[in-house]
């Protein structure tokens, strides 16, 4: 394989997905590529030679798509196929995931969104100011459902402020383990440890509010600017979000960084296991609980009710994880409502079918 194709983190692993998918590969015209963004109906998708627009076969739009709702995201890969020099090459096949990062849509729908997926390291950036709540990092902590997906906190803009440690301490008294960095794309101070995670083979992203510098940051990792940020944007007034679509980049040192919007609202996805995994001191106390389904909110025996009395839990992590597990158990329940209505309407739509037939 092409060394251009190591430098948008393919590595063996990916080879030995892409060999499984059988024979014939080689010499019809398929290639392994990385999705890179999504447009309205095509992707922009990275592959050895450079960069292409593509669209779905029908046979994929067909088979995942329609029957099974899958969709794909900045940072999959996917086997296409150009079939003549004349035509739009077509996504064949993709090399099933390693891992993903969704949220739920936002509002009432109980779907989730896919973010981007094949990530080695979230970048959760915030800048001290307004978006500084504990709450709204265990929310990005929760949601990281693998160990494969390593969050890291990214303090932006500390150029802006007068002492940053006092921020830096009330995050670490609330007890987040996350790793965190300090950075200005102003200064540059932070820039070149933020760089370290992204090191050649890796894959990271960017989430955050809307104007904490998320394509800042993108820009001096860059050392160019790739993406368009809030300024510029300002002289032809168009909205509030400056970045508008998800966009893998390629680091000049190797390495992929995939550019989000600003995300507004960040909502449990009704998956627990990120949840568990970041309130892992909780769900140990929870273990001796007398009852098994104890809900640690006031039930006799319960060892997480007796750890804040004791002041061994705090306060504010005990109503951040309450909040957050509450909320994930009320969108699984719509899900399995959502779910129940779309079987019973296949029913109404198979037997309406028959109908015609006979
Ligand atoms: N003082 C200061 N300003 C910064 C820093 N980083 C970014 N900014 C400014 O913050 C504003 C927003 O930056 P963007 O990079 O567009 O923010 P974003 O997170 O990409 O925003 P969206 O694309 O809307 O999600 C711009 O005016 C930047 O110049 C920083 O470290 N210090
Ligand atoms: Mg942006
Ligand atoms: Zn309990």
């Amino acid at each position: 394989m092409n060394k251009n194709l190591y430098k948008l983190a393919w590595n063996s692993q990916w080879q030995k997905k892409y060999d499984s998918k059988g024979e014939g590969l080689d010499g019809s015209g398929f290639f392994p590529a990385r999705i890179s963004s999504k447009l309205k109906n095509s992707f922009m998708v990275s592959h050895e030679k450079g960069e292409c627009l593509c669209e779905y076969s029908g046979k994929f739009r067909h088979h995942y798509l329609e029957s099974r709702n899958f969709h794909l995201a900045p940072g999959d890969w996917v086997i296409i196929r150009q079939q003549s020099e004349h035509d739009f090459p077509l996504i064949h096949d993709y090399l099933e995931r390693e891992n993903d990062f969704s949220r739920k849509k936002a509002g009432k729908s109980s779907q989730d969104q896919l973010l981007s997926a094949n990530l080695d390291f979230l970048l959760i950036v915030s800048t001290f100011d307004r978006d500084f709540r504990a709450r709204r990092f265990e929310r990005y902590l929760s949601l990281v459902n693998t160990p494969l997906i390593k969050p890291v906190i990214v303090l932006n803009k500390v150029d802006l402020v007068e002492s940053p440690q006092s921020f830096i301490s009330q995050l670490a008294a609330s007890g987040i383990q996350a790793e965190m960095v300090v950075t200005s794309t102003v200064t540059g101070q932070g820039i070149e440890e933020l760089g370290q995670y992204i090191s050649a083979g890796k894959t990271a992203c960017l989430v955050g509010s809307s104007g904490v510098g998320k394509s800042s940051l993108l820009n001096r990792l860059m050392g160019e600017d790739v993406q368009t940020t809030r300024e510029i944007r300002l002289k032809d007034k168009r909205g509030r979000h400056t970045t508008c679509t998800r966009q893998l980049f390629q680091l000049p040192g190797g390495g992929v960084i995939i550019d989000n919007p600003g995300i507004k609202e960040i909502a449990m996805t009704g998956n627990e296991a990120g949840l568990e995994e970041n309130f892992e001191d909780i769900i140990a106390l929870a273990a001796s609980c007398k009852f098994r389904d104890c809900r640690h909110e006031g039930e006799p025996g319960c060892a997480v009710q007796a750890a804040l009395s004791e002041g061994l839990l705090g306060h504010e992590r005990y109503s951040i994880y309450l909040e957050l597990r509450n909320e994930s158990r009320n969108v699984k329940a719509d899900k399995a409502k959502w779910q129940k209505q779309l079987g019973k309407l296949q029913k109404q739509l198979k037997k309406e079918r028959e109908k015609r037939y006979f």
